[in-house]
């Protein structure tokens, strides 16, 4: 198809790329699903995708990719601002010239022998006044196909770009050209290549020599992310790694709730969830991303940027997300699952018995003895659309006005259940302290600490103490009565014998209703170092088998944790430097004081 925009930025920007990746040909994509069935049948026959059986699931296809390309790649993504300290302590820093020019040679005839794909995309509803619009040039058909689900893409993103219209150029190559004569292969790539570089000051996204999630679907981590969350910093509003949920209570009161949780904590599970408590009903606004400003009416109002999910498969089960194996039943792209042998996909965790016959996801036949059969990082790349849990209103331009902000790791021991922040500023601290723990199991020590501020280590645009500070600013400008209260939570606490003290899942929902009755003023709550956790007879445990000392334990705070967790955090603060907001060191200093209360 021909160019479908008279926008002259990006006609001259997609001659400049065809002049300099050398594709065969270039290829506008208009969003239709014409183009987008014409597009999987040619993966098909190349062998990327495989049709799964329709009987089972219409509709829907199976990739597996190159082994050595299967997962973000962290220490391959950089921040190329002009200055280091802009992107700051936590970010891998490149000179935005050196690494123009490194990548330019990565990209000179990269695309030989491919199409290029022109992807306009719109970032949030096409034609909302906080909608960003981005284009996607890339090598990879199976990229055309994810981002078409995972974002409004096509002729109506163009008509909205108009002439004169800004985007947010995102190049993309997988970095394996082909030569004459040569054959192509399922999953072209250059793992030794990679670089996923963000240019935040001149907002562009150059990716190169991964086909993979994040580092190829440059809408997602890179532009509604690491971009928007340099844009968001200069233009007063927030892009967080944060799941939406709407919350209706037995009183029929609704709430949203925004959630960051770092990876392997169960974000899309908790966006999804089917509440364990009566009367309660949990819908999805978003599972990954909430773009929030003030609105007109002093709250703080949450848009989710994206159309689709692209989850984690493993796991993923009827007890832990029935309503994401639900949403799973058409249309969906699974890259890195295993394959059933009368083509459905499985996954560990799916179901208690594994079935005969399954091909892994490196396309082998299942030995348990060489590991899993899906990768633990296999995706779904499903349209948002048909989940039978999306709220009715999810994507309404204006987004929804949040009430609540949960902030959430993975801690076997100290962090409580729930706590509530004492104010904003006591929440960006709890925020800013976010940590997930590694296993003994795993690594074969206890009490790893990772900590994920605000579970956006790997996507926070620019330097992190200047991003802690524009929270502080976002609160200091609000009134503080509309603001969301903020809270702490932590469903991985685990008791003396090792085994977690709290079911998780859909009983999660007895936080939410307890965050429901603290927001409507209807408990008290216990004042602890974190903040003010439930009064245990508050907790609505109607149906819960758990021993009321677990409750107790899973509430509480042992002091004498405290000690190496302050020492923790504070050697956490000190990588920022004189970019540390001074209000953090205060927060840390208020928690040292409980601390010498005890030693008294
Ligand atoms: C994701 C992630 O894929 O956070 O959403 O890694
Ligand atoms: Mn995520």
């Amino acid at each position: 198809m021909s160019q479908m925009t008279s926008n002259t930025r990006l006609l001259d920007w997609v001659e400049e790329v065809r002049e300099l990746c050398g594709p065969d040909d270039v290829v506008w994509c208009d969003g239709s699903q014409e183009q987008f069935d014409l597009l999987a049948d040619k993966l098909v026959a190349a062998g990327t995708l495989k049709k799964l059986n329709p009987a089972k699931r219409p509709n829907s296809y199976w990739a597996h990719s190159d082994p050595r390309d299967v997962a973000r790649v962290e220490s391959r993504t950089y921040i190329c601002s002009r200055l280091e300290s802009d992107a700051g302590p936590t970010n891998n820093w490149r000179n935005p010239e050196e690494m123009r020019k490194h990548m330019t040679e990565l990209y000179s005839g990269s695309m030989a022998g491919r199409t290029l794909y022109v992807v306009p995309f719109s970032m949030g509803p096409v034609g909302s006044p906080f909608s960003m619009i981005g284009v996607e040039l890339t090598d990879s058909p199976y990229v055309v196909l994810s981002m078409s689900i995972m974002a409004a893409v096509g002729q109506a993103v163009l008509d909205e770009l108009g002439d004169r219209g800004d985007f947010v150029p995102c190049l993309h190559s997988v970095g394996q050209p082909i030569k004459p004569g040569e054959q192509d292969v399922p999953w072209p790539c250059d793992p030794d290549e990679t670089v996923i570089a963000h240019f935040p000051e001149s907002r562009e996204i150059w990716s190169y020599g991964s086909g993979y999630g994040g580092n190829a679907l440059l809408g997602k981590k890179c532009l509604a992310l690491r971009i928007a969350s340099a844009v968001a910093r200069d233009e007063g509003w927030l892009a967080e790694h944060m799941l939406i949920l709407k919350l209706t209570s037995p009183r029929g009161e609704v709430h949203y709730v925004a959630g960051a949780f770092p990876s392997a904590c169960g974000k899309t599970n908790l966006a999804m969830l089917v509440p364990a408590v009566g009367g309660w009903k949990v819908e999805t606004v978003g599972d990954d991303i909430a773009w929030m400003r003030f609105g007109e009416d002093g709250r703080l109002w949450a848009v989710n940027p994206e159309a689709g999910f692209f989850g984690v498969a493993p796991g993923t089960s009827q007890r832990t997300n029935p309503n994401a194996l639900k949403t799973l039943t058409k249309n969906v792209i699974f890259t890195n699952t295993a394959l059933t042998h009368d083509d459905d996909v499985w996954w560990e965790g799916l179901t208690d018995e594994v079935p005969e016959g399954l091909t892994t996801w490196k396309g082998e036949a299942y030995d348990p003895a060489s590991g899993p059969a899906a990768h633990p990082n296999a995706r779904f790349t499903v349209s948002a659309a048909q989940a039978p849990q999306i709220a009715q209103e999810w994507q309404r331009p204006e987004g929804v006005p949040i009430s609540a902000i949960l902030f959430g790791g993975r801690r076997a021991s100290l962090i409580p259940l729930v706590s509530e922040a004492h104010s904003w500023e006591h929440g960006v601290f709890l925020g800013s302290i976010v940590a997930s723990e590694t296993t003994a199991a795993a690594e074969g020590s206890v009490g790893n600490l990772r900590r994920d501020p605000f579970a956006m280590l790997p996507f926070c645009g620019y330097n992190m103490g200047d991003y802690f500070a524009h929270w502080l600013a976002t609160g200091a400008r609000a009134d503080v009565s509309k603001l969301p209260r903020i809270y702490l939570v932590n469903w991985f606490r685990k008791g003396s014998d090792g085994s977690f003290l709290w079911p998780g899942f859909g009983d999660n929902a007895r936080v939410l209703a307890w965050i429901v009755d603290r927001l409507e003023g209807r408990v008290g709550a216990v004042e602890t170092p974190f903040g003010r956790t439930p009064k245990l007879a508050d907790l609505n445990t109607d149906g819960l088998s758990i021993e009321p000392s677990a409750l107790e334990e899973l509430c509480s705070v042992d002091r004498r944790l405290l000690v190496s967790e302050c020492e923790s955090i504070e050697e956490h603060f000190s990588t920022f430097g004189d970019h540390l907001p001074k209000e953090l060191a205060h927060q840390l200093d208020q928690l040292r004081e409980q601390l010498l209360e005890v030693v008294d």
